[in-house]
């Protein structure tokens, strides 16, 4: 990381004001972003957040670092090839659940497996707000608030951290909109990891999932140290509810791409005759 500087939170937001519901988790996420980057002393001019369509995309216009808006799902590999073209800067992507795990499930899958050294929050409202209010990937089966799905989606929905283990990500955590503190620190943690390191982040869509306030009651912070083994850890997002939180899963990899080799020091007097 480059050299740290000191800054408030609130000197990494920009002049743009959130236009989100009042209520929406996606707040939380911008607050704790901007103190996680103040606790790490972030430089604004090292650092690019990069999104793709959603309430939740529009994120990086609130904060005053380098920043793409980019297309809907294609975040992580605008993000990646950044990451890739300018190894010394602090990259990190977001999005919502329909941008990461639908349109983008592709480059979520493959940006697990790739592992490159960069950061991926989610930030799951379990629907698609800014549309108003359809089915994502991750909505319980049996959600019937939508006129396009008025029994419910009827599909199983995505586990994304085990999504994320089966694809390779080696560093996996959950957060929730309702404990801003948390999300902070795992974001600095998540930072900090030496490769792909995701986020998923509950954040409640007051507008269209009114009932998401209940999550409160049902989170829970997990006390145990970050699971090491890829068994336990696929038996753990399995057969979870979700709902915990914390940095869940920490087995660091080679990262992508590996480094250049050192310059070997050649013999120039070798095939010659002398
Ligand atoms: C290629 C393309 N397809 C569809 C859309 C329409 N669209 C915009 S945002 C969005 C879903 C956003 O939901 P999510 O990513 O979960 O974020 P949220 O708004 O809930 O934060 C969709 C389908 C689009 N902009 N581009
Ligand atoms: S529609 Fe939902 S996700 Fe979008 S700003 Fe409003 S509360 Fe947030």
């Amino acid at each position: 990381m480059n050299e740290p500087v000191k800054l408030k939170a609130k000197d990494y937001k920009s002049a743009v004001k959130p236009i989100w519901c009042p209520g929406c988790g996606h707040f939380s996420i911008l607050n704790a972003l901007t103190k996680a980057f103040a606790a790490l002393g972030i430089a604004k001019d090292d650092t690019v957040l990069v999104s793709g369509i959603g309430c939740s995309s529009r994120l990086p216009a609130y904060v005053d670092s380098y920043g793409f808006h980019g297309v809907h799902g294609r975040g992580l590999a605008i993000a990646q090839g950044l990451k890739v073209a300018r190894p010394d800067l602090t990259v990190i992507a977001m999005g919502g659940d329909g941008d990461g795990f639908s349109i983008g499930g592709n480059h979520f899958i493959h940006a697990c497996r790739r592992n490159v050294n960069m950061t991926y929050i989610a930030m799951d409202n379990e629907v698609y707000g800014m549309t108003k209010g359809q089915a994502s990937p991750t909505t319980p089966a049996d959600w019937d608030h939508s006129k396009l799905t008025p029994h419910g989606p009827g599909v199983r929905p995505f586990k994304p951290a085990a999504l994320a283990l089966a694809a390779g990500a080696p560093w996996i955590a959950r957060g929730y909109s309702g404990n801003p503190n948390q999300i902070a620190k795992l974001i600095a943690e998540a930072i900090e990891h030496p490769g792909f390191s995701f986020v998923q982040v509950l954040s409640q869509c007051i507008t269209f999932c009114p009932e998401q306030t209940d999550w409160k009651a049902i989170v829970n912070e997990r006390e145990e140290a970050p699971l090491v083994d890829a068994d336990e850890a696929a038996q753990l997002f399995l057969h979870e509810d979700g709902f915990q939180t914390g940095v869940l899963y920490n087995a660091p990899r080679a990262t992508w791409p590996p480094s250049p080799p050192e310059p070997q020091s050649q013999d120039i007097t070798r095939g010659f005759c002398l």
